[in-house]
């Protein structure tokens, strides 16, 4: 029977997954093509990155047309066959709607330009200060401020992304309207789920200056917000429960989860937040140096485990996606123990109580690619902020070593199917750089190696659906202040599963707080595991202990 909790999505980012036409971008068939790798992984769904009608100036995320699949992607056609190849794999197909803002080449927004009051009123436009400023000091999170000003208006449309996305006026009941009809598009023509894109932003509250910070008070988590949701659900999917949603929460609170994904709040199946994944910020700022905080990730995670548990609500959980660095180039080791470490991460994340998230390649192990100059980049993000770290005085080399670190470029090079020049991935030129290390990673000397990060995942989603005690169990830190290794207790119906990673290249030992007499090893990073009282950990040695009550 389908459960979301006993499920594992796939992440595609259809851009750089597998290109069939050869014009170095990925498209539905490749999606289509690769169906027997991804049902061979185990994956219950796929989540696919926009492929709409859009100028890509957000790779997508700028949508032109909320119903017509952009042709460098391919046809209607091509995604109906994608669907019905999908189910005969018993995959389903979840699409990202991107709902807080349209691109400035909707029809919705050109009308708007051209003077069309019924449309003017799908936007958010106000009049700035007589010199010339802004309405008010909120900033885009592209970098800038968040309005721009249109001459032959007079006025400013507000836009918390890049200047040609521009944000949706929820508040004018057509909008809403438009957009509970593009859901059923969708569903109409073979989705099973969503993705909704930074869905906590939609309503807007006040339009005050913030002059503490950059206005996401005013904004996130609008007072409105978990009405609109719930009309949304209520109009569409929620009716049916075969049907999967997930938003996209930006700088959210847990108390306003328990709401977005309550077990009966009649909002969204889970919610993806980002908290965990700001560990190498300084406060909100990402475009700095700073080594990742071990503590600081364990008492977020571990503290959204229990919260979200006690509230019957319900996490997405990952380290990785499309806007994310590689997560063993993050947390574990690029070098000598990159297959532990990658090993160890997945298995952290896919023990946890939530549905479990693998973002293309993370199954095999990439890593950030290592760019060097800046015509590599194709981020919108990235080019902006490398000017915006130059214009603060930074040196172009600290500048590049922040955007190493931090681009969302990091994850949208093309997947490393093989070793061959192009990586399996094309056999024109790819419109982003591949990694060079796809010579050693790659699908290929994986898919058949029982050893391999590949092989791992497969383990890790097949034991979700073999043992309910990882879907369904409860959740218990252990030794939650522990410097270097992140280890908890799930309990469900007589079942025990501790699972115990050491999080650094540094062996440890440690006595786990839980006797461990009886317990068998599920699943392990190296060959010999062993199971005692007191336990000497290997670098990035993880364990997953099981154990059921007679
Ligand atoms: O991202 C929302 C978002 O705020 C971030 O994850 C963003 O990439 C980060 O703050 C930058 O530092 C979503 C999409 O996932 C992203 O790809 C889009 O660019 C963005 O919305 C706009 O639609």
């Amino acid at each position: 029977m389908f459960d979301f909790r006993k499920s594992v999505v796939y992440q595609v980012y259809p851009k750089s997954f597998y290109d069939t036409d050869g014009d170095g971008m990925g498209d539905l068939r490749g999606v289509t093509a690769k169906l027997d790798y991804l049902q061979k992984l185990g994956v219950d769904y796929i989540w696919m990155n926009p492929f709409f009608v859009s100028p890509q100036r957000d790779n997508g995320y700028d949508i032109a047309d909320y119903r017509a699949i952009d042709p460098r992607f391919g046809t209607m056609e091509d995604f109906e066959q994608l669907c019905r190849e999908a189910d005969k794999r018993g995959i389903r197909i979840m699409l990202d709607m991107v709902f807080n803002h349209t691109s400035t080449k909707h029809e919705w927004f050109q009308k708007a330009l051209a003077g069309d009051k019924e449309y003017e009123d799908f936007y958010i436009w106000r009049e700035g200060g007589a010199d010339g400023t802004p309405p008010n000091n909120w900033e885009s999170k592209f970098g800038g401020n968040a309005w721009e000003y249109v001459p032959e208006k007079g006025k400013w449309y507000l836009h918390l992304f890049d200047r040609t996305q521009a944000d949706l006026n929820w508040e004018n009941p057509r909008v809403r309207e438009e957009l509970r009809d593009v859901v059923r598009f969708w569903m109409d023509r073979g989705a099973k789920g969503f993705r909704f894109d930074v869905v906590n932003l939609i309503s807007k509250g006040s339009y005050e200056s913030d002059y503490e910070g950059d206005g996401r008070r005013f904004y996130t988590d609008g007072p409105r917000v978990h009405e609109y949701l719930h009309e949304l659900s209520q109009a569409t999917f929620g009716t049916d429960a075969e049907f999967v949603t997930v938003g996209e929460m930006s700088s959210t609170t847990m108390e306003n989860c328990y709401r977005y994904a309550g077990a009966d709040t009649g909002e969204l199946s889970m919610v993806f937040s980002f908290h965990h994944l700001k560990v190498d910020f300084v406060g909100n700022e990402k475009w700095v140096l700073v080594p990742f905080d071990f503590a600081k990730l364990k008492n977020i995670l571990f503290s959204w485990q229990t919260g979200m548990a006690e509230h019957d609500a319900w996490n997405a959980v990952f380290w990785c996606n499309h806007d994310q660095p590689r997560v063993v180039s993050r947390f574990g080791d690029e070098g000598e123990y990159w297959a532990p470490s990658a090993k160890m991460l997945g298995t952290v994340i896919h023990c946890l109580r939530g549905t479990p998230y693998v973002y293309q390649g993370e199954e095999i192990g990439m890593t950030n690619p290592g760019f060097t100059s800046l015509d590599q980049y194709r981020d919108v993000e990235s080019i902006n902020h490398f000017h915006i770290l130059r214009d603060r005085g930074l040196h172009e080399d600290s500048a590049y070593d922040i955007l190493r670190v931090h681009s969302r470029d990091n994850s949208r090079t093309p997947m490393q199917w093989d070793g061959t020049e192009k990586a399996g991935f094309t056999q024109g030129t790819p419109w982003i750089e591949i990694t060079p290390n796809h010579t050693k990673i790659n699908a290929a000397s994986q898919v058949d190696d029982p050893d391999s990060i590949f092989a791992h995942y497969q383990k890790l989603i097949a034991l979700r659906k073999q043992y309910d005690v990882i879907a369904y169990g409860d959740f218990q830190p252990l030794d939650a202040e522990n410097p270097t290794i992140l280890a908890y207790m799930r309990q469900w119906k007589g079942e025990q599963l501790v699972v115990i990673n050491n999080f650094y290249r540094k062996p440890a030992e440690w006595a786990c707080p839980v006797d461990l007499t009886g317990f068998t090893c599920l699943l392990s990073n190296y060959a010999d595991p062993s199971i005692g009282s007191k336990l000497h950990l290997r670098p990035y040695e993880s364990l997953v202990l099981y154990r059921k009550a007679e």
